[in-house]
Order: structure tokens, then C-alpha cells, then sequence
């Protein structure tokens, strides 16, 4: 784990500990606040500690939302492993009440309380007391909230991770699809993290205005997928499924067609961007909640009868709160209220795939049939980029097997029309930043992807100086997933996210967002810096079969979320335009 996600937890678990104490508020949250930030930060702190731990705070505090007190105990972690304040801390708390935390929809306040008053600290002793007359007796408990407390225990227990984007969005475009084809539906959408495009979400949730609230309903819990229906109510409904193997949850809501703005924006969220939203509302002397934008800053129940000014499309609230419409990709609290966002980037502007496998290597597609499937997508050009000799369960190509390729490449796109074939490679960046192949064959290639495949649990120091390496040759055109993680099963390299960025303009060296919903690297944040720096970037698929194209979009959205524009992505420009960029590297 890096430095700042350690830190992150650390933060996080202060915040949790003291809330479970009833310290103050303001330290609680200004430790969530940090946790929060330290995420998304790409600088790394222990950096920024080594370069002069003298004046180390005073740096530490320019950052938004550090203060001393915070700034100080980073450097302590930093010089010696731990924070004495989070030591102490822990031992007050036993440990098992950290487990229950974990639980969805188990705040600090009711663990507290079970605490206090049953002796409740682990998962186990809140399963076997769950029952017991004493549990109901808790203040602002009711056998309503008993069920919901057992029913997140037994899915916390078989749903550990988040489910990643790529295998939750194809289903709910499927759901999506049915429900706008019933009888009497009005409007229908997806909302929450999956519209927000997250790599992996928590849950699905849908949203819909209706003539037929029950037809729509009865359609929602009957889905072949659906292993349980937790709730059937009036206004939310939500099941259990499972996609291969899978589990996990989703909820539908049927809201009012006049107020149906109002809804859509509140269950995207995020919850912080909301925060954001209602706090500029009340500036103005104004409310907003899931109903819509009402005068007067008094919350009544449900706002029953008062006219809203704005409440049927996001756009008129937006609006109406003097911002224009903030895309759901941006709604993250990362200060999208503050600017105007440059036209974010569209899966139409994507031209050319720079990063695909054929079965020269380990790809499923002959060189034929990939060209076609460039073809079919409207691409303008298409590189072949087989794995290099070293990848060997990859079945990477040795050099007089590349040579081969390069001429087969060569003549394939002498034979196709209507697109431009590149002869390329995906080059191992070896574990100690040398590529996979001599520079005379390199050179004779019109494309270089370098990535990292192994020594993936490297120091990041060493895994900084290794992708340096590989930026700064001069023959490479793109860094391949730069720091190779699996989304869910592997962390992957955590090098200095600034040098590279910084000698990545330096080189003109292209970074990839490799859009595989499994690796989407660089990930949003990372990107969010690079562009910040001025770096390109690619967004490729890394095909090995037709149907992985399709994981194009996963990039895009993960793009949007960094507020990239068409110009910064070298696959949206035209073909003159890249073909000269590539060849400027030769
Ligand atoms: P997830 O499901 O963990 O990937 O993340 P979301 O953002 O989809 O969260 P979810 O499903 O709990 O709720 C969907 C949206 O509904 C959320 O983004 C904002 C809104 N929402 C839910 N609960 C609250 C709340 O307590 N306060 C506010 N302001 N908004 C909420
Ligand atoms: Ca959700
Ligand atoms: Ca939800
Ligand atoms: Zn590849």
C-alpha cells in the first residue's frame, strides 16, 4: 500500500474512533476530510515529507484541508511507521467494532450505542443478539431496522468488493431498455455511481415516472436475475441479483414526472456534490431536496403543496442555481461547481485503437478480422501491438517472429482499404526499466506501447525509475496501464505519480487509459493530474477479441470523470494529425 493510502485509513479509522468516543465534531470531520483527499491526491505525501522534513508542515498545510495538527501527524507516520494520537486511540476501541462499521448502513452513532448499552464489539455478538428484546429496546430501534441491520449482515458477508463497472452496466442497460418499454412509463433512468461511471459501485439504482406504478414494479422484482426481493414499497422497491456469480443490489424508485429533475439529480449524487448543491441553495434563500428547488429555506415534510421553482429537469435546477449543467461524470465534490468544464470527451470523438492483440500473440482475432472490426467501428487507424519475447504465457513474439509480423502487417495494409494498419508492439518494460528488445528493432516499428506485466509489487521508488526509463526512450510512444492494477484483486505499482507526469511532457511520451473495466489505468484521479500537467493521453481497449472494443466506453467515462476535452486524447484526432505525431518519434 503507498503512503497515502495508508494514510487514508488511518484518517478514516481516527475519524470512526473518535466519533465511537463522542469527541468533538470538528476533529471527526476533519479527519474524514483528509482520508477524503488523501485518495485523491497525487502527489505522494511521503515525498513531499523526504524532500525536507524541516519544513515538511509548513508544505503539508498548503494543502486544501490540512491543517497543522493533521500536517503533523504525517510527518510522524512518515519518520516512524505510526501516530501515537491513532495508537491510543485504538486501544480504547475494540477492534470488532470496526468489522461492524464495515456493515452498509451501520453508522458510528447506532455501533456507539450498541456499544454502550448491550456491550455489543464484534459482528458475531451483533448476530447473536439481533433478537433479544434488549437489541429492540435501543433507543430509535424498531423491528423495521432489526431486518435491515440482518439483511446488510448477510450481504456484507457474501459481497466483500464493489462490483466492477464493466459487469454491472451491461445489465443495467438491459433493465434500462425494459422498463422505458412498459406501458404507461414516462421517463426512466439510471442513476447513483453507475451514471457518475465509477469503476465499481455499490449498488444500481434506477429510477422512473409512470402512469402504472404497480405493472412497473411487479416488471422491477420478477428479472430472471433476482435472487430476493428485499423491499416492494409504494414509492422504492429494491432486490437482490447475482450476474455471474456475482451478488448484488438494486433499487428502483418511482418518483413524479413533474418533480422527476429534482430525483434524478438527488440519486446521482454524490452525496457530497448534493451537500455542495443545497448549501448554494441556501445562500440564496432557497431549499433543495429530491423534490425540487423551493423559496424559503424552512424543510417541511415532502415539501406537500409548495410550487416548486425548479423541479423537472436537471438543467432548470442547475439553472435556476446559477451553474450551468454539471455532467454526472463530474459530480464528485472536486470542485465542479467552480468552473466551466471544457466540452468532455464523447465515445463518438474515439478515431483510431492503438493498443490490440491478434494471435500472433495471446489475441483471439487473425490480423484480418481485427483490421475489420477497427473498420467496423469507423476507425481511421488501427495498431497491432502483439506482445514482446518475454511475455511468454502471453506467447510473445522473438525477434524474427516480429520481423515476420512487421512485413505481414506491412502487407495487410497495402490489401485493406479504408484504414490505416500500424505496425506495433506491446514491449515489456522489464522489471528494471529496459525494454523487451534491441532499439534496431524497435525502430523499425511505427508504434511503441511499453508496459509493466511483471515485478508488480515493486518498491515505488524502483517502480518510479522504471517507467521513467521507459518514458524518456525515445522510441516509445505510450506507456501501456502504467501502474498495472486489477481492479479488486491486485494494487498494482504506486510510482511518483507528479515525475512521471512531469517527464512525460517532457518526452512527449503518451500515457494509456487502458479501458478494460478491469484495469481502467490510469485511474480517474491519476488522470485528473496528468491533465493538470499537460500530458496526453490514450485511451485504448487492448482488444483481444471483436466484443472488446465495446470496452471503449468504460474509458470514456472514466475520462469524463477527469474532465478530459477530445484534444488531450490522441485517439480523437484526425489521421494526419496522429500519423505525424508517430512519426516524429522516428
Ligand atoms: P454506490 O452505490 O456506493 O456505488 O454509490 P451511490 O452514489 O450510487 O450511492 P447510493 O446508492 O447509496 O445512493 C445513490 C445516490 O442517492 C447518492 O449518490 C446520493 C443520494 N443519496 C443517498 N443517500 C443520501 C443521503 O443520505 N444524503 C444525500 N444528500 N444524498 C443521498
Ligand atoms: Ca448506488
Ligand atoms: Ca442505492
Ligand atoms: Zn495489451
Amino acid at each position: 500500500m503507498s503512503t497515502n493510502r495508508e494514510l487514508a485509513h488511518l484518517f478514516q479509522q481516527t475519524a470512526a474512533a473518535l466519533e465511537l468516543l463522542g469527541e468533538n465534531r470538528f476533529k471527526v470531520n476533519a479527519n474524514t476530510r483528509v482520508a477524503r483527499l488523501l485518495k485523491d491526491l497525487t502527489r505522494d505525501v511521503e515525498e513531499i515529507v523526504r524532500q525536507d522534513p524541516e519544513t515538511a508542515v509548513k508544505r503539508l498545510t498548503q494543502l486544501d484541508g490540512v491543517g497543522k495538527g493533521i500536517a503533523e501527524r504525517m510527518v510522524e507516520f512518515v519518520r516512524t511507521g505510526a501516530v501515537a494520537e491513532h495508537e491510543e486511540l485504538l486501544e480504547r476501541i475494540p477492534r470488532g467494532l470496526f468489522d461492524i462499521l464495515d456493515i452498509p448502513g451501520l453508522g458510528p452513532k447506532a455501533v456507539k450505542l450498541m456499544w454502550e448499552e448491550l456491550g455489543i464489539t464484534s459482528v458475531q455478538e451483533l448476530k447473536d443478539r439481533l433478537d433479544s428484546p434488549e437489541f429492540l429496546a435501543l433507543p430509535r430501534m424498531g423491528k423495521k431496522s432489526i431486518e435491515n441491520i440482518r439483511k446488510a449482515i448477510e450481504f456484507s458477508e457474501k459481497s466483500q468488493d464493489r462490483i466492477p463497472l464493466g459487469i454491472a452496466r451491461p445489465v443495467a442497460l438491459e433493465w434500462l431498455a425494459e422498463l422505458r418499454s412498459l406501458p404507461g412509463v414516462q421517463k426512466a433512468d439510471y442513476a447513483g455511481s453507475l451514471r457518475r461511471g465509477r469503476e465499481t459501485l455499490g449498488d444500481l439504482d434506477f429510477l422512473v415516472a409512470c402512469e402504472d406504478p404497480a405493472t412497473v414494479r411487479e416488471h422491477f422484482v420478477t428479472r430472471p436475475a433476482v435472487t430476493q426481493v428485499l423491499a416492494k414499497g409504494e414509492t422504492k422497491s429494491s432486490v437482490r441479483l447475482e450476474i455471474a456469480g456475482v451478488p448484488f443490489q438494486a433499487d428502483l424508485r418511482i418518483v413524479d414526472l413533474s418533480a422527476y429533475g429534482a430525483a434524478l439529480m438527488y440519486f446521482t449524487g454524490s452525496k457530497e456534490h448534493n451537500v455542495r448543491l443545497r448549501e448554494l441553495a441556501i445562500k440564496s434563500g432557497r431549499r433543495l431536496n429530491e423534490y425540487g428547488l423551493f423559496e424559503g429555506k424552512e424543510e417541511r415534510p415532502q415539501d406537500g403543496g409548495a410550487e416548486p421553482l425548479a423541479a423537472r429537469t436537471e438543467e432548470e435546477i442547475y439553472q435556476a442555481l446559477g451553474l450551468g449543467f454539471i455532467a454526472p461524470e463530474l459530480r464528485e465534490d472536486r470542485g465542479e461547481l467552480e468552473g466551466i468544464p471544457p466540452r468532455l470527451i464523447e465515445l463518438a470523438d474515439l478515431k483510431a485503437e492503438l493498443h490490440a492483440h491478434t494471435r500472433a500473440s495471446d489475441g483471439r482475432l487473425s490480423l484480418e478480422e481485427l483490421a475489420q472490426t477497427a473498420k467496423d467501428h469507423g476507425f481511421h487507424t488501427l495498431a497491432v501491438t502483439d506482445h514482446s519475447q518475454s511475455s511468454v504465457i502471453a506467447n510473445g513474439l522473438k525477434p524474427d517472429r516480429l520481423r515476420r509480423h512487421i512485413a505481414a502487417i506491412r502487407e495487410a495494409d497495402e490489401r485493406i482499404d479504408g484504414i490505416k494498419i500500424l505496425a506495433g508492439s506491446e514491449v515489456d518494460i522489464l522489471t528494471d526499466g529496459r525494454l523487451d528488445y534491441e532499439d534496431d528493432l524497435l525502430a523499425q516499428l511505427d508504434i511503441v506501447v511499453a508496459s509493466p506485466h511483471v515485478g508488480l509489487r515493486q518498491d515505488p521508488a524502483v517502480a518510479t525509475q522504471r517507467l521513467l526509463a521507459a518514458i524518456r526512450h525515445p522510441l516509445v510512444h505510450i506507456i501501456g496501464h502504467p501502474t498495472g492494477r486489477i481492479i479488486n484483486k491486485r494494487e498494482g505499482l504506486s510510482p511518483d505519480m507528479e515525475a512521471i507526469f512531469g517527464a512525460a511532457v517532457e518526452h512527449d511520451t503518451v500515457l494509456e487509459l487502458n479501458a478494460n473495466w478491469q484495469r481502467l489505468d490510469l485511474r480517474d484521479h491519476h488522470l485528473r493530474g496528468a491533465l493538470a500537467h499537460g500530458v496526453k493521453i490514450s485511451i485504448d481497449t487492448d482488444a483481444h477479441d471483436a466484443p472488446h472494443f465495446d470496452f471503449a466506453i468504460y474509458g470514456v467515462l472514466t475520462a469524463r470523470r477527469a474532465g478530459m476535452s477530445p484534444d488531450s486524447c490522441i485517439n480523437t484526432w484526425p489521421a494526419e494529425r496522429l500519423h505525424a505525431w508517430l512519426r516524429s518519434k522516428r
